[in-house]
Order: C-alpha cells, then sequence, then structure tokens
C-alpha cells in the first residue's frame, strides 16, 4: 500500500514539475530575439573595425569603404537584370551635363550689363515709388504706364499690375519697401524657370535662327567659347550661305575658340552644308554641332521654307536632331520681338530664346512680356559683346541685378 502512495506521489510530483517547466519553453521565439537584434548591432561593429582599419581621417573617409562593403550584395541583382533596360539608359547620366560653363550667380555682372534699363524703367519707378506715403490704385496705374513704356506689354502689365491690386486689397502694400518687394516677386514668377541647355547626346545639335542682325553668329561664338572652356569638342556649321562675310565671322571665332567650321561654297544649300556639319561630327564622335543660319525677316514665307528644310535635313542627318533649336531676338528690337518669335514657331519647333543685346536699351522690360507670352524658356542673355557677355538665364539673378541698389541705377546709367 506505501508502495502505491510513494509510486503516486512521485508520479504527481513529476507532472507538477512537467506542467511548471513547459511554460518557459516558448523560450524558443524569446531565442530568436537575439538573432533580431543582431543587424542591429552588426553595423556598430563593423564601424568598429572600420576604425580600426581606417587610419584616422574624418567621418568622409569611413564612408567610402562601408559603402565599398555593401557593394557585393547588392551586385548580383542588378547584374541579372541588366542584360534588358540599363544598357540603353547608360548614356543618360551623360545627357544632364550642363551646356557650357555652369552658371555663377552673379547679380553684380549682369547689372551692368542692365545699366541701361536700371537707368530707364528702374529709375522711372523709383521716382514714382520712394517717398509715397500712401500705396493706392492710383499708384499702381502710374506704375503700369512705366512698364507699357518700358516694353513689358499690355498683357503682361495688366497681369503684374492686377497681381499688386490683389495684394493692395489684402492690405499687403502699405508702404513703400513692399510695393518693391511685390514688384520683384511678380516680376520673378513672370520670368519663370528659363532653363539650362543639356547636353544630350553625341553629338548634341543647336540650331540658332531669327531676323537679320539679332547676334546669332556672335551667340554661336559665345556658345562654343563656354563649351572649349568645358572641355568639348565643338563643329561650327556655317548655315549661312548667303553672305561670305557671314561664314568669315564664323571662321574668326572659329580658330579663337579652336572649333572646327564646315562650310559650303557662297550660295551653297545651306541644309546641305549643316547636313555635312552633323555627319562630319558624327563620324568624329565631336560632342556639340552650333548650326549658324541666315537671319531672315519671319514674313518671307521662302525663307522660312528654307528654314523648315534646314531642319528637316538636320534631321535626317541624326535622329532626333536638332536637340536645340534657339531664337534669338534683339532686345532693342522691343515688342517686335514678339511678333518675329511667333511666325518663327509656326515655321520651326522653338525650344528657347536667346535675348541679345540687352545691354544696348532702356527697355529690357521686354524680357518680361518675352517670358509670359512665348511659353518658352529664355535660355542665354546677351549683355554685351564678349563672350564672357552670354549669361545662362536665371530669373532670380535677373531680378536681383534689375531691382537692387536701385538708389544708384542712375549714376550706373551714365
Ligand atoms: N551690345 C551687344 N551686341 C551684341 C550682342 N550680341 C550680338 N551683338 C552684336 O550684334 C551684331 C550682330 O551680331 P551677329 O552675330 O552678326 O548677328 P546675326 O544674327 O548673326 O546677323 P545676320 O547673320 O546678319 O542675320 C554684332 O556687332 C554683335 O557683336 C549683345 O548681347 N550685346
Ligand atoms: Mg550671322
Amino acid at each position: 500500500m506505501m508502495v502505491w502512495v510513494i509510486v503516486a506521489v512521485v508520479v504527481i510530483a513529476v507532472i507538477i514539475f512537467l506542467v511548471t517547466r513547459k511554460p518557459s519553453e516558448p523560450a524558443l521565439p524569446e531565442a530568436k530575439k537575439p538573432e533580431a537584434l543582431e543587424p542591429k548591432e552588426k553595423p556598430a561593429r563593423k564601424d568598429d573595425v572600420l576604425d580600426a582599419l581606417v587610419p584616422r581621417p574624418a567621418k568622409t573617409v569611413k564612408e567610402t569603404p562601408s559603402a565599398r562593403r555593401e557593394e557585393p550584395r547588392e551586385e548580383p541583382r542588378p547584374r541579372e537584370e541588366a542584360p534588358a533596360a540599363k544598357p540603353s539608359e547608360r548614356p543618360k547620366p551623360a545627357l544632364e551635363e550642363d551646356f557650357g560653363k555652369p552658371a555663377v550667380f552673379d547679380p553684380a555682372t549682369v547689372r551692368k550689363g542692365l545699366a541701361r534699363t536700371r537707368g530707364g524703367m528702374i529709375a522711372r519707378l523709383r521716382d514714382l515709388i520712394s517717398g509715397r506715403k500712401v500705396v493706392d490704385p492710383a499708384l499702381l496705374s502710374e506704375i503700369e504706364e512705366v512698364l507699357l513704356t518700358s516694353d513689358v506689354g499690355v498683357k503682361t502689365s495688366q497681369k503684374l499690375i492686377q497681381r499688386l491690386h490683389e495684394r493692395l486689397e489684402r492690405n499687403e502694400l502699405d508702404d513703400e519697401e513692399k510695393v518693391w518687394a511685390a514688384l520683384r516677386a511678380e516680376a520673378e514668377a513672370i520670368l519663370g524657370a528659363g532653363g539650362r541647355l543639356k547636353l544630350r547626346t553625341k553629338p548634341t545639335v543647336v540650331l540658332m535662327v531669327g531676323v537679320n542682325g539679332t547676334g546669332k553668329t556672335t551667340t554661336i561664338g559665345k556658345l562654343a567659347s563656354k563649351l572649349k572652356a568645358q572641355g568639348k569638342s565643338v563643329i561650327l556649321g556655317a548655315g549661312d550661305t548667303f553672305r561670305a562675310a557671314a561664314v568669315q565671322q564664323l571662321e574668326v571665332w572659329g580658330e579663337r575658340e579652336g572649333a572646327v567650321i564646315v562650310k559650303g561654297k557662297e550660295g551653297a544649300d545651306p541644309s546641305s552644308v549643316l547636313f555635312d556639319a552633323v555627319t562630319r561630327a558624327k563620324e568624329t564622335n565631336t560632342d556639340v554641332v552650333l548650326c549658324d543660319t541666315a537671319g531672315r525677316l519671319q514674313t518671307k514665307t521662302n525663307l522660312m521654307d528654307e528654314l523648315a528644310k534646314i531642319r528637316r535635313t538636320v534631321a535626317k542627318a541624326l535622329d532626333g536632331a536638332p536637340h536645340e533649336t534657339l531664337l534669338v531676338l534683339d532686345a532693342t528690337n522691343g515688342q517686335n520681338a514678339i511678333q518675329q518669335a511667333r511666325l518663327f514657331m509656326e515655321t520651326v519647333p522653338l525650344t528657347g530664346i536667346v535675348l541679345t543685346k540687352l545691354d544696348g536699351t532702356a527697355k529690357g522690360g521686354v524680357i518680361l512680356a518675352i517670358a509670359d507670352e512665348l511659353s518658352l524658356p529664355v535660355r542665354y542673355i546677351g549683355i554685351g559683346e564678349r563672350a564672357a557677355d552670354l549669361r545662362e538665364f536665371d530669373a532670380a539673378e535677373f531680378v536681383e541685378a534689375l531691382f537692387a541698389g536701385r538708389d544708384a541705377v542712375s549714376n550706373e546709367a551714365a
């Protein structure tokens, strides 16, 4: 009997022991927790190792080897995916490269070029706004008058003044400084982002078009200068076969900048000359082809047809060319420039504007009308005859150059 009692006690004891031990077994999931923590700890350990391996220098040096360490893990995936899409995408990084030297924000230089406009439009605005105790609709009307007579154009002037009225109604124009700030802000908004040229493919082909004497050939020379300074190879296509002097002018730039010229005989078909220029660039792996064309009045249908043919022929020489077709407008032509642009746009698809001779006018406000009415980015502005006087357009820089230090404007213009 005693034996059975002892056996029963032992069995109960074993059962109790087993039952009380089981709940602690979910220690298995818990055992995984330290593993989950491990990755968090590992980088710290790697860093420790790297700290030991990498001599002393600062954090930037540490980043490179740690990045290298991670590469082998990721490499196999891209390798498997690569054959389909990636090779065709490879040229893309090169496509993002800036065309010519990247611009440095330098309103002081632009300010010199805009001295006449500052002495004209800005000085007149200053005389109106300075010392005004009350900002009212009458002042806005007077401002509009200055804008209109500075070639800002009816539509753009009205748009700008309308926005100032809205600010006035919101009581945002209660002093002189706020009027200036609003003018600057609205002008910058109208000027838009501009947009730099990019080197798209090799060769990137740029076609320069416009009426007579706007500065096409000079702009090509200035661009060649920028590109050569950037280490790019350049071919100048002498597509103005009307005048021998036009080719010579291009040759002078070519010699000065070390760019190759492709030219034809005087009177040759400009399309075939530019076809040759693009073909040569393909054969010689040249970076950029800058195509000059003869000046033409937008109203001369036969000459405009010739321009359309030039464009088609260049496209035959290289698929996708011309990558940029820039209309060169002379700022001293004022509102006429808008009309010119409209008719050129009907003939060839334009990708941007070059506005030259801003240094030669007191009515530089025309740039606002051009940016507002044409829906085309202003790519470059010309503020003088030297190569450095062609600047990548930057609305913020332009507005800063135009408005800043308005008290000194009359002296600058003298
Ligand atoms: N002040 C100033 N002069 C410029 C600017 N751009 C061009 N010019 C001058 O404008 C004149 C005409 O320039 P071109 O480059 O020959 O003009 P184009 O459009 O090629 O002329 P065509 O070939 O006859 O149609 C030249 O004397 C240039 O030096 C500029 O931004 N400022
Ligand atoms: Mg020319």
